[in-house]
């Protein structure tokens, strides 16, 4: 803002001149008489009623026609908002100021473009957004009046949200909630209630209920219809109504309603969140979590061969021994031969004992460590065939086996068992066969409340391929107990996987749950890891995805209950720490914190648009003349 301009216009001072009676930032006096580039004849701003301009910096190969009707959209939407101004009119107004591709713009990042595509004339008393030519969802604000989007409307209006001071939760509280329901929240920035349309900032219709993850009640004192978006996407709660304001949420999904006390990831519209985070060492294909209950460790295959799922016959690995502390990871032992291992790990603690399995070079190879401060092997076998187990009673892991590192299980694709005598001394006779076919390496886990073994394989039919099936074992008789095999993500919309799948048992609720990276036709490829839990609805599965969307990894993960929680281990993808093992000690998605709703709308009105605007000329005005 020119010095001179400043001068001109406090010349024309009258005693409000200098006050702000809509909170939008823009003071009366400016809005009356204009300021710099804000001229009331233009753009009609009003000095009772909260006015927003937005300087839309179109990007090459756009015009005006491109970006009209997410203006309009936007101009409706911010219309819209349930608060009345000054003037007694409700919503906000848009001005948009909408500017031609830059001559500079050469597809540089929208951050470094800030100079450029941002008019100084209107810096501190506009907004920015660079509207690149694409419809998609992306957008990044890094400023109070800047950021990078596609033209499509939600993206802007929720960057903008950010640029007006607001975070992804309720502002304050730092915890994503269901009952947010604005767009600022992943869960609802398209969509609200199914509906693209009603997508809005949050009013703080929920504010005053507060909840904790930890300790859940599923009554809620608001009507049914109220509390109905959460029975769509992206959360599908059941809901059943107990009266005019009272509503249970079946928040553990369990199909019991009105339920006190109960622990549940409630926020996980968007994935589960992956908190108090131990980086470890370069890993080479999946990490297997182990635990006695007290004590936590990893073991994974190390090797310079980085660039794959699993170790392989041409790229074998060391199986590595890795303790977990609560705050760092560090190696402890080498647990195999070096190079010895050419397929995925298996391995379990059972009785005290560390027991690993992986596909060795003439066949399955088998290890017994005693654990304590000094790692001891106590008994191993080397060359078992092709078939891969461990233990029994408790927590049994099953196989993996394939003479070339890739596939499963025994030479004939069919799953076999062994279970260890209760001596101790282990036995490989005794096999229980015949139990499935599977393309990968099957897991296991025992069941303690059905008091079977539940088996993870890996199944292709005509229409699809990688799905994961459950089937359920009595090791001791030798039979099946499942009258079929159970779908893991049901039979609407089943899981598929082009790796071995990880199971494990939910003590809380006693329900499987299956870890699962998703399905790609090169099974090396990068790809997300998704948690299936068993649920009561949604024909008996809940998928999300671990983390977020950048979480990718070339191998599944693996997940073990530790610590009143849930330990998950995930080895990163690319850049520079490319194959890292990232160790989450809480990724069971039942967080700390307070789950609640913020009126965004009140804050928008009462500060957010004064704010932002404050920012930037105390960022970029002279020190002294503007106010
Ligand atoms: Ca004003
Ligand atoms: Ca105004
Ligand atoms: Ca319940
Ligand atoms: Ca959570
Ligand atoms: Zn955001």
């Amino acid at each position: 803002m020119p010095l001179a301009a400043f001068a001109l216009a406090t010349t024309l001072a009258t005693s409000d001149f200098f006050l702000d009676d809509d909170n939008d930032g823009l003071l009366n006096g400016w809005e009356r008489h204009g300021f710099g580039p804000l001229n009331p004849e233009v753009q009609n701003c009003n000095p009772k009623h909260a006015d927003i301009i937005i300087c839309f910096r179109i990007r090459p190969g756009m015009t005006d026609a491109t970006v009209k009707p997410t203006i309009e959209r936007l101009t409706k939407f911010y219309a819209d908002m349930p608060f009345t101004n000054p003037d007694g009119k409700r919503g906000l107004n848009l001005i948009p100021v909408v500017l031609p591709p830059h001559p500079e713009d050469k597809g540089q990042g929208y951050i470094e473009f800030y100079n450029q595509g941002m008019p100084t004339e209107w810096r501190g008393l506009a907004h920015g957004v660079f509207v690149g030519n694409s419809p998609g969802g992306g957008g990044q604000a890094n400023r109070p009046d800047w950021c990078g989007t596609g033209y499509n409307w939600w993206t802007i209006a929720h960057e903008v949200g950010h640029q007006l001071g607001l975070p992804h939760e309720p502002l304050g509280f730092g915890l994503g909630s269901p009952l947010h329901t604005s767009l600022m929240n992943y869960d609802y920035s398209y969509q609200l209630d199914g509906d693209g349309q009603k997508v809005r900032f949050s009013f703080g219709e929920f504010a005053s209920w507060k909840g904790s993850e930890a300790d859940l009640n599923e009554v809620l004192p608001f009507g049914i219809d109220q509390l109905k978006f959460l029975s769509n996407r992206p959360h599908y709660f059941s809901l059943k109504s107990l009266g005019k304001a009272k509503t249970s949420v079946d928040w553990n999904r369990n199909g019991v309603h009105a339920e006190t006390h109960v622990r549940a990831n409630i926020n996980d519209g968007y994935s589960v969140g992956l908190s108090s985070n131990i980086k470890s060492k370069k890993i080479a294909g999946a990490p297997v979590l182990v635990t006695d209950g007290k004590t936590l460790s990893m073991v994974a295959p190390v090797s310079e061969f980085m660039n794959e799922t699993s170790p392989s016959k041409d790229h074998p690995a060391t199986a590595t021994l890795f303790r977990i502390d609560g705050k760092k990871c560090v190696e402890v032992k080498k647990l195999s031969d070096p190079a010895a291992v050419k397929g995925d790990i298996s391995a379990v603690i059972y009785q005290g004992k560390l027991e690993i399995c992986y596909q060795g070079s003439s066949g399955t190879d088998w290890a017994k460590f005693q654990l304590g401060t000094d790692i001891s092997q106590i008994d191993g076998i080397l060359g078992l065939g092709d078939v891969r187990e461990s233990t029994p009673t408790k927590l049994n892991v099953v196989n993996l086996p394939a003479s070339d590192g890739s596939l499963v299980v025994t030479p004939k694709g069919v799953i076999q068992l062994h279970t260890e005598r209760k001596s101790g001394a282990v036995h490989f006779g005794g096999w229980m066969e015949n139990i499935a076919k599977s393309t990968k390496p099957a897991a296991g886990v025992w069941n303690p409340v059905r008091k079977v073994l539940a088996v993870a394989y890996v199944e292709d039919t005509d229409k699809l391929k990688g799905l994961i099936k459950i089937i359920e074992v009595d090791p001791f008789k030798k039979m099946i107990v499942s009258k079929a095999p159970m779908t893991v993500g049901g039979e609407k919309s089943p899981a598929q996987t082009s790796a071995k799948p990880v199971i494990f048992f939910d003590s809380l609720s006693s329900t499987y749950r299956v870890l699962v990276k998703g399905r790609y036709d090169d099974p090396h490829q990068p790809g997300l890891n998704y948690m299936c839990r068993q649920i009561a609805s949604r024909d008996g599965w809940w998928i999300k995805m671990m983390g977020n969307e950048w979480a990718n990894s070339r191998s599944v993960a693996s997940a073990v209950e530790f610590n009143g929680d849930m330990a998950y281990a995930y080895r990163w993808y690319g850049g520079g720490e490319d194959g890292m093992a990232w160790i989450s000690m809480r990724a069971s998605g039942i967080e700390k914190g307070i789950i609640t709703d913020f009126d965004e709308v009140g804050f928008i009105f009462n500060h957010g648009l004064r704010d932002s605007l404050n920012a930037v000329r105390n960022e970029q005005w002279p020190r002294k003349g503007w106010r």
